[in-house]
């Protein structure tokens, strides 16, 4: 163990996570068995080794799907409020385990203890969410056109749910889709990213306790660990009626690709470029806190990071003054030690896209306002800490254009109405998350109307992260659609049936058509 581990306690939460015992030679469990390579994870934090998990074969691939495939068979006929409970008891053991696993997502990816603590949050969020819903699967009933006839919908389990998902909130997004889907009667198979694949067994091992406590089959909740190659097991099975998939636009085409040619359904939670659009009526100071926390919190490693400020020309200079002056004040280090507000970003090669992308906009004719840069010395022995910079760019230069997973943020100016601002806004290919900061009513509501911003999150006097997850969270255009978390998304995890039922001893038939024998 390193000095820092020892120091913040991760020995004591890897063991609180039962993940102790994970090391060369051990098996990680059948739910979470393997036999194939193994991965080591390292940490961003101090480059230090925290554990390795075996990967899962072709042949444990068809395991998990055996027993997945059986323990759906149980599943669905228990009833979705008991369903609910098993839920309610997984949120239960996480308000419990709510350190030691905010730690370990902190540790082995990067972001802070308290970003860590909140991730930990919403899988508690949305486990209460879905106890509600499994007494809430509702369909319609409609009027028949015929007499004597009921018609109505309901809603049952679809089967294997597939989740494959990021490295950037390595526990939570598995959670909101996982949550859902078994209260609707599913069973799930988790492919976690090969970076944070700790943070996948440590959740696995929770559910499977419950799993156990309750004498439920096992496969209700399965992990399979690995690279690409892992997760186009499941793209390409149809026994994976569903395949939730977080990432990158470029994995998200792929996968969308392979689910079709199936005609299997795709979730798909792809890239963002979130602009806050800064209007002459913005409060500033609460556009600085926004627009900071947006771009800098985790590293600017969230798919709802701010990338572009939109600045009305009119308070540019004032805008620009009072954000670099906030950069001033960030702390960069250790993101375990509650003092700093950027930790690292996930691994060097991220680090080099960084570098890359600080290149590419001067090459392009940008301008850096903030310095940024690759941190060195004590405390940065990883090589993954990076300073946030801040660039002054053109919406269409082609890094402007592209999604870079770090704290780069691009400054851009536009002049007369807000329509203007909102061209610029929706000038990009990605279309997860947006926002406005205005006083003007009237700003506001058209930001906000059809003609308004096209993404799949706007939000008024808010930054463009940090969404709760009662609402639905996704986004459209190369953000690929899906919505997962809240609202009406449970029902991409079930299949809706029509169900017409005659009670008469008549066989009228529907369009008024006669067909007498
Ligand atoms: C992601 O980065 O993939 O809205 C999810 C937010 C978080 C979720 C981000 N609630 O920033």
């Amino acid at each position: 163990m390193s000095k820092i581990a020892t120091a913040f306690g991760i020995n004591k939460a890897l063991d609180q996570l039962g993940l102790s015992e994970i090391n060369e030679g051990t098996s990680t469990g059948l739910n979470h068995f393997g036999s194939g390579e193994i991965i080591s994870s390292y940490s961003p934090v101090d480059g230090a080794l925290i554990g390795k998990v075996k990967t899962t074969s072709p042949a444990d691939y068809e395991k998990v799907m055996e027993t997945a495939t059986s323990s759906f068979k149980e599943w669905r006929l228990m009833p979705a409020p008991q369903r609910g409970e098993i839920v309610r008891q997984f949120g239960e053991k996480l308000r419990e385990l709510k350190e030691p696993l905010g730690k370990l997502v902190s540790y082995e990816m990067g972001k802070s203890y308290q970003e860590g603590l909140g991730e930990v949050q919403e899988m508690i969020d949305i486990c209460d969410f879905a106890v509600g819903l499994s007494r809430q699967l509702h369909g319609l009933t409609m009027h028949s056109e015929r007499p004597g006839h009921r018609m109505y919908e309901q809603y049952h389990p679809l089967g294997i749910v597939g989740i494959i998902s990021a490295f950037n909130f390595p526990v939570a997004v598995w959670a909101w889709n996982t949550a859902l889907a078994w209260v609707c009667g599913d069973v799930c198979v988790w492919k976690p990213s090969e970076k944070t694949p700790l943070c996948g067994v440590a959740c696995q091992n929770i559910i499977a306790q419950v799993i156990k406590e309750n004498n439920l089959p096992e496969g209700i909740s399965c992990l399979i660990n690995g690279d690409y190659k892992v997760g186009e097991l499941m793209t390409n099975d149809s026994r994976v009626p569903l395949v939730s998939a977080t990432g990158s636009i470029r994995m998200g085409k792929i996968v969308a690709q392979a689910v079709a040619a199936r005609l299997g359904k795709s979730l798909l939670e792809l890239g963002g470029n979130n602009a806050i659009i800064v209007t002459p009526d913005a409060d500033i100071k609460m556009t600085v806190i926004g627009a900071v926390f947006g771009a800098v919190g985790t590293a600017g490693q969230r798919c709802t990071s701010t990338r572009r400020l939109i600045i009305h020309d009119s308070i540019y200079d004032k805008v620009k003054d009072a954000v670099v002056a906030a950069y001033k004040q960030l702390r960069i280090g250790n993101p375990l030690d509650e003092n700093n507000h950027v930790g690292p970003l996930i691994d060097t090669d991220a680090v080099s896209m960084y570098k890359k992308a600080l290149e590419k906009v001067v090459a392009e004719g940008g301008k850096i306002i903030v310095e940024g840069g690759v941190l060195a010395g004590e405390g940065y022995e990883s090589g993954c800490y990076v300073k946030p910079a801040i660039a002054e760019a053109q919406n269409d230069f082609e890094i402007v254009q592209h999604e870079t997973f770090a704290p780069v943020l691009y400054l851009l100016k536009y002049s007369g109405d807000v329509e203007n601002a909102i061209a610029i806004q929706n000038g990009v290919v990605q279309g997860l998350s947006s926002a406005i900061m205005t006083n003007n009513l009237r700003e506001a509501e058209r930001f906000l109307s059809a003609w308004g911003s096209d993404c799949g999150i706007a939000n008024v006097n808010i930054g463009t992260s940090g969404a709760e997850i009662g609402g639905a969270f996704g986004g459209e255009k190369e953000t690929g659609g899906g919505r997962e978390s809240g609202s009406d998304a449970w029902k991409v995890y079930m299949r809706r049936q029509t169900n017409t039922i005659n009670y008469t001893t008549e066989l009228p038939l529907a369009q008024g058509i006669k067909f007498d024998l």
